[in-house]
């Protein structure tokens, strides 16, 4: 299988980065195709804990090449922080590679995030703050800044200031807030050309030739199915690519050359931000949920949403991605519910609804219908085999397999790299 995509199935942090880590001595390039250091992902080695932002997961695996695809946007100094703390770590970091056609997250953008948050009020969509979707939105308007744009100093002036003409204005007439200097902005990129230099390729002739070679290729998306930003819960969504696409077109890759996408689902649900979540819980499981699962953003801290697993949804991510297998993740988290109850389809308006709605409206009055399945008390965290599974835990997973219309490929037991079960 040397072309693999890992996506979200959910609305993220369903432990992309355990699954990627997982496949990790199998891999020859990990690329991160899609957002920028609003993800967090979260890797468990031997007990150590490193959290990655905007680094692909595939960094802390030796040998492995790690790729920032054309797809991502990149904060210069984050990059450089992140690359700096794993040094210190005692991770090798000189393979990575960046694409020179990635976009850069100027400073500005950051604060174009933070106003556009505000102005928004209650129609706010709960950003990191990052400044990801002013830069996407600068990509798509043309006046975004390229990691190319680093080593031409006078294109990259020109194309500061031009990007500030319209911010500025916005920023002092709407925005109530001080104009931005672009000689200061473009002083601040062209400070970092030089150390990003080494790190710079033509990224999708690399991962093409590699192909070529019968390597492996992971593609590791951020965020998720429904924070994309044409398949997900618009305007709820992160302004990326995150599904399947995303991971030909975040790469220079072409879609015959995949073979398989693997989608994770955590064993319930958590969302961060705003927007519709028809099975969130707002009740005292809910928190237990949260806590059990260690349910923070490993971005910003913060608490998760978290609801039960939602088949709808799943099967909506299977079919807009066309996945071959879900990884279920963090099945060690519902031991000790009685019952567990999993979304099998909404009413919505007093109708019964079995697959994901159209509209976005009616995703908002959509009310889950719930089956309800038998809990099991047993400690899972060190059960590494099918059959040493409770069989009330077996029953649970063959309902999701059969709910979600694709087949359970693994099942995640616990935090670290070793704590799964492998069934495909
Ligand atoms: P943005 O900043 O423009 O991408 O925000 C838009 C929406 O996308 C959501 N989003 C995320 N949801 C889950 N996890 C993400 N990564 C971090 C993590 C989040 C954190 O791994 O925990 O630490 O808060 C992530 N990144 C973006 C975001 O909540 C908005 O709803
Ligand atoms: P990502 O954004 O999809 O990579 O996920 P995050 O890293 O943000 O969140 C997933 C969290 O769940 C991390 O803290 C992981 O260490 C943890 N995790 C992953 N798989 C499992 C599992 O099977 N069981 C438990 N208990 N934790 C897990
Ligand atoms: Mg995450």
């Amino acid at each position: 299988m040397p072309a693999v995509i890992v996506l979200g199935a959910q609305w993220g942090d369903e432990g992309k980065g355990k699954a990627t880590d997982q496949l990790g001595s199998d891999v020859d390039y990990v690329v991160k195709f899609n957002g920028g250091n609003n993800a967090g992902h979260t890797v468990v080695i031997e007990g150590e804990k490193f959290a990655l932002h905007l680094l692909p997961s595939g960094i802390l695996t030796p040998g492995v090449v790690p790729v920032i695809g054309n797809g991502v946007v990149v904060d210069l100094d984050v990059l450089f922080e992140e690359l700096e703390e794993l040094q210190e770590r005692g991770v090798d970091t000189s393979n990575l590679k960046i694409s020179s056609h990635a976009h850069i997250i100027p400073s500005y953008n950051k604060v174009m995030d933070g106003a556009s948050e505000k102005f928004l009020g209650d129609r706010k969509i709960g950003t990191t703050g990052r400044g990801i979707g002013p830069t996407y939105a600068d990509k798509m308007n043309r006046i975004g800044i390229r990691v190319q744009d680093l080593f031409d100093e006078s294109i990259l002036r020109k194309k500061v200031r031009s990007a500030l003409v319209q911010k500025n204005h916005l920023l002092s007439t709407m925005y109530d807030a001080p104009e931005i200097d672009p000689e200061a902005v473009a002083d601040e990129l062209l400070a970092y050309a030089e150390r990003v230099r080494p790190y710079v390729v033509d990224s999708a002739l690399l991962l093409n030739e590699a192909l070529d070679d019968d390597k492996m290729v992971l593609f590791e998306a951020g965020q998720a199915t429904m924070l994309d930003v044409d398949h997900g819960t618009y305007p709820f969504v992160t302004s990326s690519s995150a599904t399947a696409g995303g991971a030909c077109t975040g790469s220079g890759v072409g879609p015959t050359r995949i073979d398989r996408v693997i989608g994770i689902a955590k064993a319930y649900v958590t969302r961060v931000g705003e927007g519709p979540f028809p099975t969130e819980l707002f009740d005292e499981v809910g928190e237990s949920l949260r806590q059990a699962g260690g349910e923070f953003g490993t971005t910003t801290g913060r608490p998760r949403r978290t609801g039960w697993y939602d088949a709808v949804v799943s099967r909506y991510a299977s079919r807009v991605n066309g996945l071959t297998d879900i990884v279920l993740t963090k099945l060690d988290v519902l031991t000790g519910y009685e019952t567990i109850p999993v979304c099998v389809a909404y009413e919505i308006d007093g109708q019964r609804v079995e697959e994901m709605p159209d509209n976005q409206t009616d995703f908002h009055h959509a009310k889950p219908i719930y089956e309800e399945f038998p809990g099991w008390t047993e400690d899972i965290s060190n059960v590494r085999t099918w059959e040493e599974l409770p069989a009330n835990a077996q029953a649970y997973v063959e309902a999701l397999e059969r709910l979600s219309g694709c087949r359970i490929s693994v099942i995640g037991t616990g935090p670290g790299r070793e704590a799964a079960i492998v069934r495909h």
